[in-house]
């Protein structure tokens, strides 16, 4: 089409998020050419792969589409609300385009019933919300486009310059990171530095750790989480598809995407849903040069180090001077800046002690002289020293007294939560305690956080019913050759695990709780099993299983 000679590309009618990220990619590729995305929206005011507005406008908009829309869908009623809310999510051109109603079949023929006058009423309140484009999908006639054209020639579109700063998306939710809102914690447990089994698990291609783990850091209150897969010797790029993969269907947060190896980070932010956060940009020639095109390219956020080709300078200055050149660059090739996020770096305080200071004047230094948000790696600090939690909290309040917006950070540590939280209130960054209070009150009667080691021991029945809730097609096989050595009988690994798992994920996407994707999985997932299982059915009582639904 761009050779063609198109003035503009619309891509309209998606339901999909990862679809939409591959076709906007596509069309940056193709050439030069304005592009608008333009989604369908359900009754739930979501895609019906689960994205809500703000975060397909996010996502949008980080990849460099010039408008976001809506378009076809329910009906003109049903887009009021998700208008209203793509209008308080970006600055962008707005396009709404709905169906003239929802088709219906009267005497063999398709009727919409939405009249051009009806149709003209809803255009005239989606411009007060802030669309600026107008139209209709299917079922809308000449005298529709009319009637529309009537009630909106005289309205201006509205003004919107909201400032946004840095936000970050999974598939379905949407994370702001606010220099005076609740600081952000990183989950940083998916990495197998200093982890055998996670190491062992990356190397034998399962992801049974990563979804524990990944699962269990949100719980503790992780709002994103790390991914990193390096382990010698592997195939990074395929062990980071499987973590991306199974943790991006599991669990709402945003990924941070942590690599030395820009491949990787390529290929992660190519399968992946949202809006990712790269871990890590620097200031070395190499980094900027490899590192900047792929946020850019992908429409992700930065995590960038005060570290150069010199190594990490020891002074506040010089770290604020790499942090300037870092953003200066990343602004050079059209990455905004709310979207990078410095991490001032700090060394280990019983090797050089005079560098905590250094670290906590870098961090208000960036803030004040160049408006970014701040990340950093708190545990680094208590390297060899005893109680290492101790020295790791108290570090964590002097960082976010001094302005830290976000850090990596193990959220299992009850201790470091609970600094967050607390910092938060004296730093005034949780207003009336607000959110303070609501965790208080949420810990009453419920036991104590589990410590990372007490881990709920699941029967085989159990966890074959949970990896089918959790689509976990990567580990179902090792489950059922584990219950088939534990004795237990085929057909009740069917009938007592499998089948009760795939009705509760069915229920769960009748009530709204899943998606389309997490059915997907767990469909994938009985598939597998059943493949499995199938030559041990048929050794076992000449009963034939009758065919199940998922398989028609
Ligand atoms: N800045 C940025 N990214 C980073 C870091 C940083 N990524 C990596 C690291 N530093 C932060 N992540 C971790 C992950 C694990 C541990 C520390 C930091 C860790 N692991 C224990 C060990 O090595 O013994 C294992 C503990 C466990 O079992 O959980 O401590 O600074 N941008």
């Amino acid at each position: 089409m761009v050779e063609a000679g198109v003035d503009l590309i619309l891509f309209e009618t998606f339901g999909d998020i990862g679809e939409m990220r591959a076709a906007l990619v596509a069309a940056a590729d193709a050439g030069d050419i304005p592009v608008v995305a333009s989604f369908t929206f359900d009754e739930t005011g979501r895609t019906f792969t689960g994205t809500d507005p703000e975060t397909a406008a996010v996502v949008a908009e980080g990849l460099g589409a010039v408008a976001i829309g809506v378009n076809c869908s329910v009906g003109p009623k049903q887009l009021v609300s998700v208008v209203k809310k793509l209008g308080q999510s970006t600055n962008i051109p707005i396009l709404v385009s709905p169906n003239a109603g929802m088709p219906e079949i009267v005497d063999g023929r398709t009727v919409f019933r939405e009249m051009p006058e009806t149709m003209a009423q809803y255009a005239a309140s989606f411009v007060e919300y802030g669309a600026s484009l107008l139209g209709g999908c299917c079922g809308t006639t000449p005298e529709h486009i009319q009637a529309i054209k009537g009630s909106v020639k005289h309205l201006q579109p509205v003004k919107r310059s909201r400032q946004f700063g840095l936000r970050v998306a999974s598939r379905v939710k949407t994370v702001a990171i606010e220099p005076n809102g609740i600081p952000v914690a990183i989950g940083e447990r998916l990495n197998p530095t200093g982890k055998k089994a996670l190491q062992a698990e990356i190397r034998e291609g399962k992801t049974e750790i990563t979804r524990r783990d990944a699962l269990a850091q949100v719980q503790s209150g992780a709002a994103i989480l790390d991914v990193n897969v390096g382990v010698g010797g592997v195939d990074q790029i395929a062990a980071m598809e499987r973590a991306v993969n199974a943790v991006q269907i599991l669990v709402d947060a945003p990924l941070c995407i942590d690599s030395t190896d820009p491949k990787v980070i390529e290929h992660a932010l190519k399968i992946y849903h949202g809006k990712a956060i790269i871990n890590s940009v620097n200031g070395e020639e190499h980094s900027l040069e490899t590192i900047l095109p792929l946020a850019k390219k992908y429409g992700a956020a930065l995590i960038a180090l005060t570290l150069d080709d010199a190594g990490i300078p020891p002074t506040a200055v010089e770290r604020l001077a790499v942090a300037r050149k870092i953003v200066e660059r990343a602004e050079a090739v059209g990455i905004p800046r709310e979207d990078i996020m410095v991490d001032c770096l700090v060394l280990t305080v019983s090797a050089q002690p005079e560098g905590v200071p250094e670290t906590l004047k870098a961090i208000t230094m960036v803030k004040r002289e160049l408006g970014t948000t701040t990340s950093l790696g708190v545990s680094n600090v208590s390297f060899g020293l005893p109680n290492r939690g101790l020295i790791n909290a108290a570090f964590f309040a002097m960082a976010l007294y001094a302005g830290l917006d976000a850090a990596i950070l193990n959220p299992q540590e009850q201790r470091m939560m609970e600094t967050l939280r607390a910092s938060a209130v004296l730093c005034g960054r949780d207003m009336r305690a607000e959110q303070y209070i609501a965790w208080e009150q949420s810990k009453d009667g419920r036991v104590t956080p589990a410590k990372t080691e007490e881990v709920k021991v699941f029967t085989p029945l159990e966890m074959l019913y949970n990896a089918v809730l959790s689509g976990d097609k990567d580990n179902i096989i090792s489950y059922i050759e584990k219950a088939i050595t534990d004795g237990l009988a085929p057909m009740d690994i069917l009938d007592k695990a499998l089948i009760p798992g795939i009705e509760e994920v069915g229920k769960k996407y009748g009530e709204g709780k899943f998606f389309l994707p997490q059915l997907m999985m767990a469909g994938e997932t009985m598939t597998k099993s059943f493949e499995r299982l199938r030559p041990e059915l048929a050794k076992g009582p000449a009963k034939k299983p009758a065919q199940l639904f998922w398989q028609r």
